[in-house]
């Protein structure tokens, strides 16, 4: 794979470790499970694998293929309202597929940093 090292710089393109759980799939209700993933964003697509432990690995190693892969075009992203968690700085994201996914940090200014660059990513491709 080829993915540049310099993947934080810009601002539709990050990664970093997150709290993550479907609430919904094809539009269908789905119990929850929250999982901490390595979570990349990459133009109009956000990625996930699990994390567990050198969750860094996930670029050289064999495990190239995302666990799960989410097609922000047409998406929305808002930040959940408290009937959807109990959990403190939560991002809902909804596909156009009809899925819908909770995501979460403990530390306010990254889930901030996700919101912002999640949003972008939605405005910027929302056409395509
Ligand atoms: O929306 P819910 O059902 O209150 O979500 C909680 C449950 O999924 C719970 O697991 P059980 O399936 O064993 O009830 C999880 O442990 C909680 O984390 C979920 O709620 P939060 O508020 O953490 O999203």
């Amino acid at each position: 794979s080829t993915y540049v090292l310099d993947l934080n710089d810009k601002p539709s393109e990050k990664c970093g470790v997150l709290n993550v759980t479907k609430i919904t799939e094809n539009g269908k209700k789905v119990r929850k499970n929250w999982t901490s993933s390595w979570t990349v964003l990459q133009g109009s697509s956000l990625l996930f694998a699990k994390g567990q432990g050198g969750s860094t690995s996930w670029f050289g190693g064999n495990q190239s293929k995302p666990e799960f892969t989410v097609d922000l075009r047409g998406g929305s992203v808002d930040w959940a309202s408290k009937d959807k968690s109990s959990k403190k700085h939560v991002i809902e994201l909804k596909t156009r597929q009809g899925t819908e996914l909770l995501i979460q940090s403990e530390i306010d200014s990254v889930i901030n940093d996700w919101h912002r660059a999640l949003t972008e990513a939605i405005n910027t491709h929302a056409w395509e």
